[in-house]
């Protein structure tokens, strides 16, 4: 068994994995130990229980069968499996926007939710071709929800926002013809594939998978982030706090989880309802403290500062405190073992999703005709446990790390440019001139086979010390903030000296948090605003920019990392995709696709040599621009690098 530190670098995790070993509560890790040896075909992509002829696997040895029993290969087993993840992950994601528009449609008839930034629906109707003048707020953000879910069901044609590519991208679309079309469309036409003697070209099923991804970033995810903003008004740059410690012994605690702020959202006005609060203190608590886990807390966080508790892995460990009256649980990254672990404390676990129901749980359903009323009722329910908690036995780590989240395409550059005159110019500048060497986002998730955050810490710390500035989202941006990156005060502690001068001017941290994971669109419409703003070539593939996904294990993951490639991203992987076993989509992900998109994956478990790859590509595009090097070459050995090397399992 791998001890505490060895699990994870987080401190509070390391503490709260001691607890949970000497109360003997069984969490994640010892799942993952118990399930060794894990399946080596599946890990390599080679088992299909497509149909029931099989289940089929191919023997990787060449010893056993090469073919399954329809005669599918390797290389088109591993393909549809990758094909099938990109489906659901492309779903979770476009699903949840599709959420987001049914609640902005109830806003535009006058439920508990309102339209928060008029400025942005604006702007958006316009770039839609909605007539903006004389129409009223409800008016036009019916017209704009409907328009949006007509994304969902379209045909033919091409999704509206892949005009916000560069020309250059979108050309390279059109000739690969993965120009998606309609969100819903992609997917069934992918899932259809994958059936039983349906595509049985490894090739065409990954370019198939393509366009469904990019359905997904410049589609659904994007749909996601936009109506998000208007709903719940477009992030500004906030202060606020992470990790366990954030929990307040002295307070009501709620934990909310998932991905879809439309509940959390009026949770945070419920836990400031004056008759609840009077309610908490009757019940001995001080007050009402709500905080959360993975995206739903990075969407709540990033529109009204609440503390985030933790990332994926951290979910049993925020409820084994002790110290947590209910955790809210909407969609995605929920583990169903939640309720046994809540079982054992006092905490209460509250499913609120139609689309997701979790053993052991309370069942409210959110409504959002009555979103606020719901709100209420399950503040009122944690509230009412604050009494069951017992006297002794909470263990709240004291750990908690200041950040800054709240950066957005809109926000991001607005200080660089001056206040009053937004402008991409000062970064392309900095960038052109070789103080920023240029621009990498760490995203994705936790996995237990990889030592808690290490990956994500790592190759930023890295990717720092050699100038280039980092974007993040999800458990990612988490676990930086746990580390103390997203402070601007990283910036002098383990930035190079070009990005240290730029992040001191403009007072912003060295690595940007810009939300959830369905913000990853921010990420795609910033390289789209670089491109255009020019000198540093026509398209996202041109840019000295690099992804990486370090501990991913979902299938958006897979999704996304898809639309990144798809849309001109060099994306190293701490895991690799599961197709070790097929040759051909292995070729095909990490060389071949790059010819077609100027993209392609990489695989890399060890996090400096991930940051070191994603470095020497960055150079590379630099060199093809004609630009000079960095401009302070002598990158600093990170700190930290001497601090005990991160364990993969
Ligand atoms: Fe889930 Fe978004 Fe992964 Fe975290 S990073 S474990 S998907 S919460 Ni998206
Ligand atoms: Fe086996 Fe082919 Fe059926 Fe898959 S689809 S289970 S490979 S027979």
């Amino acid at each position: 068994m791998k001890t505490p530190p060895e699990r994870s670098i987080d401190p509070a995790t390391i503490e709260m994995l001691s607890r949970a070993a000497e109360e003997g509560l069984t969490v994640t890790w010892d799942r993952y130990e118990a399930m060794q040896p894990q399946c080596g075909f599946g890990l390599l992509g080679i088992c299909c229980r497509n149909c029931t002829m099989g289940p089929c696997r191919i023997d990787p040895f060449g010893q056993g069968p090469s073919e399954g029993i329809c005669g599918a290969t390797a290389d088109v087993i591993a393909a549809r499996n990758l094909a099938r993840m990109i489906a659901c992950g492309t779903s979770a994601h476009s699903d949840h926007a599709r959420d987001v528009a049914d609640a902005m449609l109830v806003a535009a008839e006058g439920g508990d939710y309102t339209i928060k930034d008029e400025r942005k629906l604006r702007a958006l109707a316009g770039e839609w071709g909605i007539e903006t003048r004389d129409r009223s707020v409800k008016d036009l953000a019916w017209e704009v929800a409907r328009a949006a879910l007509a994304q969902f069901g379209q045909q033919e044609g091409e999704l509206r926002f892949v005009c916000r590519a560069p020309q250059a991208t979108q050309k390279r679309w059109r000739q690969a013809g993965v120009m998606p079309r309609g969100i819903d469309r992609e997917v069934v036409g992918l899932l259809h594939r994958t059936h039983v003697g349906g595509d049985s070209d490894a090739r065409s099923i990954m370019l198939a998978g393509v366009r469904t991804a990019l359905a997904d970033g410049w589609g659904g995810s994007m749909i996601a982030t936009e109506l998000q903003d208007i709903l719940f008004r477009t992030p500004t740059w906030l202060r606020s706090r992470t990790n366990l410690g954030v929990l307040d012994p002295r307070n009501v605690n709620i934990v909310v989880h998932g991905h879809e702020p439309v509940l959390s959202e009026m949770l945070v006005a419920a836990t400031q309802d004056p008759q609840l609060l009077d309610l908490a203190r009757r019940q001995g608590a001080e007050g009402i403290s709500l905080c959360g886990i993975c995206c739903t807390a990075n969407e709540i966080l990033m529109r009204h500062g609440i503390p985030v508790a933790g990332n994926f892995l951290q979910q049993e460990l925020a409820i084994a405190t002790g110290a947590v009256e209910a955790m809210v649980v909407d969609i995605q990254c929920v583990m169903p073992s939640l309720g046994k672990v809540a079982a054992c404390f006092h905490t209460k676990l509250i499913s609120t999703s139609k689309k997701a129901h979790f053993p052991g749980a309370r069942h409210i359903e959110l409504d959002e005709a009555h979103a606020l009323a719901i709100a209420k009722d399950i503040v009122r329910e944690a509230v009412e446990n604050f009494a069951n908690r017992p006297k002794s036995g909470v263990t709240i780590p004291d750990i908690s790390s200041p950040l800054i989240a709240g950066f957005s395409a809109e926000n991001v550059f607005s200080a660089l440019g001056g206040r009053y005159r937004p402008s991409y110019r000062p970064l392309n500048d900095a960038i052109i001139s070789g103080r920023i060497r240029g621009l990498a986002a760490v995203v994705g998730c936790n996995n237990p086979k990889h030592q808690q955050d290490a990956g994500h810490v790592t190759i930023t710390k890295e990717l720092l010390a050699n100038d280039v500035l980092v974007a993040t989202t999800g458990c990612t941006a988490i676990a930086d903030a746990k580390a103390g990156l997203l402070c601007p005060e990283a910036a002098e502690k383990y930035a190079g000296e070009g990005l240290r001068e730029i992040c001191r001017a403009v007072g912003i941290p060295p690595v940007l948090h810009l939300g959830a994971c369905v913000d990853i669109s921010r990420i795609l419409v910033i390289l789209s605003n670089v491109v255009a703003e020019g000198g540093l070539g026509d398209s996202i593939a041109d840019l000295p920019a690099a992804a990486s996904a370090p501990e991913w294990m979902s299938e958006k993951a897979v999704a996304i990392g898809f639309y990144a490639v798809a849309s001109g991203a060099y994306t190293v992987l701490g895991e690799p995709l599961p197709v070790q076993g097929a040759p051909a989509p292995l070729k095909w992900l990490t060389e071949e696709v790059e010819e077609l998109f100027g993209g392609k994956f990489a695989f890399e478990s060890d996090p400096i040599k991930a940051a070191r790859m994603m470095i020497d590509h960055i150079d590379a595009r630099r060199a093809a621009l004609h630009l000079p090097g960095p401009m302070y070459p002598a990158a600093r050995a990170p700190a930290g690098r001497e601090e005990q090397a991160p364990v993969v399992g």
